[in-house]
Order: C-alpha cells, then structure tokens, then sequence
C-alpha cells in the first residue's frame, strides 16, 4: 500500500512539472511572439512617422497643455501625449518646466520608461548629435554612458540628428529634428 501511494505520489509530481515546463513554454512562445510583432509595429513606426506635422510652441498654450509626471529615484519625468513639436521647441517646452529632454542613463531607467510609455506615440528625447556623423551623438543635460538603438539605427547620416524613443519597443530611432514628434522631459528633484 505504501509503496502504491509512493508511486501515485511521484507520477502526480510528475505531471505537475510536466504542466509547469508545458506552462513556460507557452510563455517563451508567448514572449516571443509579442517581441516579434513589436518588433514589425517598430519598423512600421520607423517608416511611417518622419513626416508627422510640428505645431509652433508658440502657438501652444503651455498653461493649459495635457501633461503627465510621475517620479523615479531622483528624478522626475513628465511627458506631453498631446502636442507634436520639433525637436527645439521639445526641448524649449522641457527647459521651462525646469530640465531637458529626457535622457536615458541606464537599462533599468530604459525599462521603467518604456513600461510608462508602452503603446503610446514616439516621444522625443534628447539625444542630438550635432556633429552630423552619427558618432556624436550627446545628452542634452549633460549625461551619457548608454544606448539602446532600434536595429539598423541611428542611420542617415548627417541628415537625421535627434532621436526619438519608440514607445511600443522602448528603443531608439534617429530622424529629422524638424518632424513633430511628443515630448519627454526629466528634472531633477530637489529634495
Ligand atoms: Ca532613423
């Protein structure tokens, strides 16, 4: 009897683990079809949006436009879901708040934004390379150390010099500074 409840014992383990690994496997299959078809949407995005309309910040009354903060560490970012700008009045409208166009200093930061952002427009941020040779490329407050391009970007050398984030990948796409894109701004804190 004993021996029987053993056995019975070890084959419903067995099919739990049997469960289990049938369980992640449907995740990993999960997971990668969700990169896959995150990865076409980027591409899309990528080709489709350089053309986007800016409106003049001038014409925008900053009083009244549709923001939303929240922190992170000593930081605060804010993004504008509700305006397309250029990439100068971006960063015009993100140095009147109180900081720059949001920099991206770590993968960990790049996760928290990209959960933040995740399904909405591309945003702005400030990584500008006023050289012109796609190796220039610097922080607009001043910071650096880490990249997360798209694939096969930035390219356009020369010609594309301001760098969006693609909300729905979470990484990065250089195009004209001239194109109307959203804002993404970060401050400091003062604590
Ligand atoms: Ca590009």
């Amino acid at each position: 009897m004993k021996a029987l409840l053993i056995l019975i014992g070890g084959l419903a383990m067995a099919f739990a683990i049997s469960l289990d690994t049938n369980d992640k496997y449907a995740k990993m299959e999960m997971d990668m079809a969700t990169d896959i078809e995150a990865d076409i949407e980027a591409d899309i995005e990528i080709k489709s949006n350089y053309n986007m309309t800016a409106t003049p910040l001038e014409d925008i009354d900053l009083e009244y436009v549709h923001k939303e903060c929240f922190p992170w560490g000593v930081h605060e970012y804010c993004y504008f879901p509700h305006i397309s700008v250029t990439w100068g009045d971006a960063e015009t409208l993100c140095q009147r708040w109180g900081g720059h166009l949001a920099s991206m200093n770590s993968y960990h930061e790049r996760c928290f934004l990209h959960q933040r952002l995740h399904r909405r427009p591309c945003y702005w941020i400030g990584f500008v390379d006023n050289s012109g040779t796609n190796t220039g490329y610097q922080w607009t407050d001043g910071s650096g150390g880490f990249t997360f391009w798209h694939g096969g970007q930035p390219d356009h050398r020369g010609i594309q010099m301001c760098t969006r984030v693609i909300s729905r990948h979470g990484t990065w796409d250089n195009i004209h500074c001239w194109a109307g894109q959203r804002v993404l701004c970060k401050k400091l804190l003062r604590i």
